[in-house]
């Protein structure tokens, strides 16, 4: 093979074996072994599983840079319609098997290293991966790339570059226990960093009205402190397409002439101060996934990043030529929750003192430019920002909002007449007690379209939450059902089952998830249903590996593995998972003898450092386990696991090998949810409540073939304005009363009565979720999923349907929907030849 002669004849077959962009086996393994030797300084004698991992991983980013730069060269010529996905969090998960995948030479590459006496699995177990998100949130805004990049729709994906992502959790005497993440310790090979295109953002200080040369009335921002922001851009290869976009994240650092007074002044402590203030602004990112706190640096933050992003985006436009009252037209922006809804005002005020645009112009632009997605119906979760707090930070910003409200609360006037209550509810800011600015009434204003992410939450969305907004303006609201890749949670995570569906379906469904349906025709057949067992057995016993290595627990792989592993919160009631198995445990010690379908349960999520009843939670999964599990009489019948650090690494092990997925939030209270996707389209079966994405799953795969329990959402609110009273439910139910006390009593914390009181407590005075009320019907129900489960090729009938109708939840469909109906952009084809960067 040609191999860098190529530029003369870019068409030539030549270019393709290029040394850096051929995917021919032995093009691949020489390309592995120079990036050993060039990159990384090593040969085989000295080399670490680390510098294997590098040199693979930096081959594969010479296929994907051939890919990206042809991207961006045929949509700059083209000036092609871009959809700027804003997101405080990209959980992106590693990326070396995904791009493997996406390139389809995950078994070429697999095998060439094989041939090198080196082990494919082991060199992706190498990449830290960048844990830029919580939880739910953030891994869609990373799935919605993934679809984006292979539906070939123009993108970019706009956010911070955390020098430390989530913390890594660990577990001690049963406890949670948080370490920073130090993801970039070494290095990271994914990502380019373009320093060239470095944007500054002002903070703080004041405003000066003026009046300028040509007697025009002005306002100009006056900071008193300002930062760079870099950005970092990771291509975003899409599934067997040319496409790769760009994720472009933001870091902070001081500006180039920081402090030039104080430095030269001789006080280089103190410019050396401010330039650690400056980074501290993309250092961590805040591990609360449902409450706003109201810190400073919080909202430094998400101004940091939308700042940067809008700039960028006008450097982009002007590039193209393309006049700024076209901004509207060449992107349409996704503000993934409130976390980025100060770009509304940002943009105005870009639009308005930075580019003297005239206030209507302006707001005309902005509406046109931004949609809203809510992420979540809890009130805590709601962001607002003490007014005097915004305004130290953004004076300038606040200026703008009390402007747009008078203006908006002039529009609810005329709308609705004589309402007074309504405005007050209404306004961007809250003045019913210490002042705030409402983020979630400033996204709604100042964008066109606003959704949900289930039919279930959109509802309640338009009747509860948004209500007013819902009234003010019908129109805007949409569902959009999240949905998950195929790409990453089947086929990289769960190979054997994916060359199963592959033998009998052929491979379109990779692409076309709705092909799926064509496996109802093998659900009764008992060769694939035993190859169906099989598979599913073999990923049991792989995480049963797993769990011994880490855990030092032995489990039966022929138990239910019954599994619940979601960020720890009282609304998704992990808790409640635990008095079933308290219940079962005591049956157990009532009569030993007792049969019961042998079940293996196991556990993962964090809990936000500061939310005390989240990690008393873990602590107690920790000491039933520690009981449970070492307790003679209950024979190896019921096993409890909670696996540490429970992350995207974690949950592709995870998904293929459960049985049963629980998806118990109260009805109400989780917006979606999008683990339980993954989970069926592995084959498991859900146990849940009518809440989020669940009622949609139930809807699509068949209320036979799924396992529903607990109140409605409906009757949830109804029992919460009658008076609901937990203690009717601890005083009428034996058992239950038996679990609640067999926890208080101290059996779990060695005779320690006070460590778990304050969750028993909790239950019987609160409740808020509803634990007790639903309890019975959680029993009962897992009372018929232990029945089911005997019954195996029932079970597997169940389980081949549940994966075969979840073509509806692929993110490429949620991204389809977003296309047609928000964003109205169109894919652009990317080829590889002919383009200017071969032509150069
Ligand atoms: C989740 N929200 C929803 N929030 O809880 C879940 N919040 O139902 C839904 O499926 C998912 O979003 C995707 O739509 C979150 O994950 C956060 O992570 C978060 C982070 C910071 C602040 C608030």
């Amino acid at each position: 093979t040609l191999q860098y002669n190529s530029f003369e004849d870019p068409r030539c077959e030549g270019y393709l074996e290029d040394g850096r962009t051929g995917m021919s086996p032995s093009t691949l393994k020489r390309a592995f072994l120079n990036n050993l030797f060039y990159v990384q300084g090593k040969f085989k004698a000295l080399a670490t599983p680390n510098d294997y991992y590098m040199a693979l991983a930096y081959a594969i980013r010479d296929r994907l840079l051939q890919r990206w730069i042809n991207t961006a060269a045929i949509y700059t010529a083209q000036g092609s319609r871009t959809v700027a996905y804003f997101s405080a969090e990209f959980l992106m998960g590693p990326h070396l098997g995904n791009n493997l995948i996406n390139l389809d030479i995950y078994k070429d590459v697999e095998k060439g290293i094989a041939e090198m006496g080196l082990n494919l699995g082991e060199l992706l177990e190498q990449e830290e991966e960048p844990g830029l998100g919580n939880g739910g949130l953030g891994r869609l805004a990373a799935c919605y790339l993934d679809s984006l990049a292979t539906l070939e729709i123009p993108s970019l994906g706009y956010g911070i570059r955390y020098e430390f992502g989530i913390f890594d959790q660990e577990i001690e005497d049963g406890w949670q226990v948080e370490i920073t993440d130090k993801w970039l310790r070494f290095g990271n090979p994914w990502e380019i960093a373009r320093p060239e295109w470095a944007v500054e953002v002002k903070l703080g200080g004041h405003t000066d009205h003026y009046v300028d040369d040509h007697g025009r009335y002005r306002i100009r921002w006056v900071p008193d402190q300002q930062v760079t922001g870099i950005p970092y851009d990771t291509p975003i290869l899409g599934c067997q397409t040319n496409t790769a976009n760009t994720l472009r994240l933001w870091t902070a650092e001081a500006p180039e002439s920081f402090n030039f007074n104080a430095f030269n002044s001789g006080d280089y402590l103190g410019a050396v101060y401010e330039k650690v203030v400056s980074e501290n602004i993309s250092k961590v990112l805040y591990p609360n996934d449902d409450s706003s706190q109201g810190k400073k640096l919080r909202l430094t933050q998400q101004y940091f990043f939308v700042s940067c992003s809008l700039q960028d985006m006008i450097r982009i436009l002007v590039g193209q030529e393309l006049p700024l009252e076209k901004f509207h037209e060449k992107f349409a922006v996704q503000l993934n929750d409130t976390h980025p809804a100060i770009a509304v005002a940002e943009l105005m005020r870009l639009l308005i003192d930075m580019h003297h645009m005239s206030w209507d112009s302006a707001w005309s632009i902005t509406q046109r430019t931004f949609a809203y997605t809510n992420h979540t119906l809890l009130p805590e979760a709601l962001e607002r920002w003490p007014v005097e707090l915004f305004g130290s930070l953004l004076p300038r910003h606040l200026e703008i909002i009390y402007e747009l409200n008078d203006r908006f609360l002039d529009e609810v006037r005329i709308k609705f007449p004589e309402d007074d209550s309504r405005l007050s509810r209404m306004s961007l800011i809250d003045e019913s007690g210490e002042r705030y600015v409402r983020m979630a009434h400033l996204a709604c204003v100042g964008s066109h379209a606003i959704n949900g992410v289930a039919a279930l939450h959109t509802e309640l969305l338009k009747q509860d939450v948004l209500y007013d907004f819902y009234q003010m303006y019908p129109g805007k609201f949409q569902n959009k059902t999240n949905g998950v890749t195929p790409r990453r949670f089947m086929v990289l995570s769960n190979p054997a089952l994916t060359e199963l569906v592959t033998s009998k379906i052929g491979d379109t469904w990779i692409k076309n998830l709705g092909e799926l349906q064509k496996l109802e025709a093998w659900a009764d057949n008992p060769e694939f249903q035993q190859q169906w067992r099989q598979i599913k057995q073999a990923n049991k016993q792989e995480l049963a590996a797993y769990i011994q290595k880490h855990n030092g627990i032995i489990v039966d792989p022929n138990s239910i593995f019954d599994i619940l592993a979601k960020r720890f919160h009282e609304y998704k009631r992990q808790y409640l998972d635990l008095l079933h198995i308290v219940t079962l445990y005591n049956r157990i010690k009532a009569n030993p003898d007792i049969e019961i379908t042998p079940r293996t349960f196991i556990f993962g999520g964090k809990a936000a450092p500061g939310y005390f009843m989240a990690k008393l939670i873990i602590k107690l999964i920790n000491s039933v386990a520690d009981v449970i599990n070492r307790d003679p009489d209950v024979r190896g019948r019921l096993k409890v696991v909670f696996l540490k650090n429970y992350n995207v690494k974690l949950a592709q092990r995870i998904y293929p090998a459960a049985d049963l997925s629980e998806q118990i939030s109260t009805a109400g209270k989780e917006a979606s949810g999008t683990g339980n996707m993954k989970f069926a389209l592995n084959g498991a079966l859900t146990i849940g409540t009518l809440d989020g994405a669940n009622v949609e799953i139930r809807e699509e795969v068949g209320a036979e073939n799924f396992f529903l329990f607990g109140l409605t959402a409906e009757q949830v609110y109804a029992k919460r304005a009658s008076g609901y009273n937990p203690m009717e439910y601890y005083n009428s139910n034996a058992e239950l009363r038996l679990a609640l006390d067999r926890i208080a009593s101290g059996f779990f914390s060695h005779g320690d009565t006070e460590l778990f009181k304050p969750l028993v407590d909790s239950l019987l005075h609160h409740d808020q979720y509803f634990l007790l009320a639903d309890y019975q019907s959680y029993i009962d129900c897992q009372e018929q999923v232990g029945l089911a489960y005997r019954d195996q090729d029932r079970w597997t009938h169940m389980s081949i349907l549940n994966a075969a109708r979840m073509g509806k939840f692929s993110s490429d469909r949620s991204i389809q929907d977003y296309c047609r109906e928000i964003w109205k952009v169109e894919p652009v084809t990317i080829t590889l030849e002919n383009s200017e960067v071969t032509d150069s």
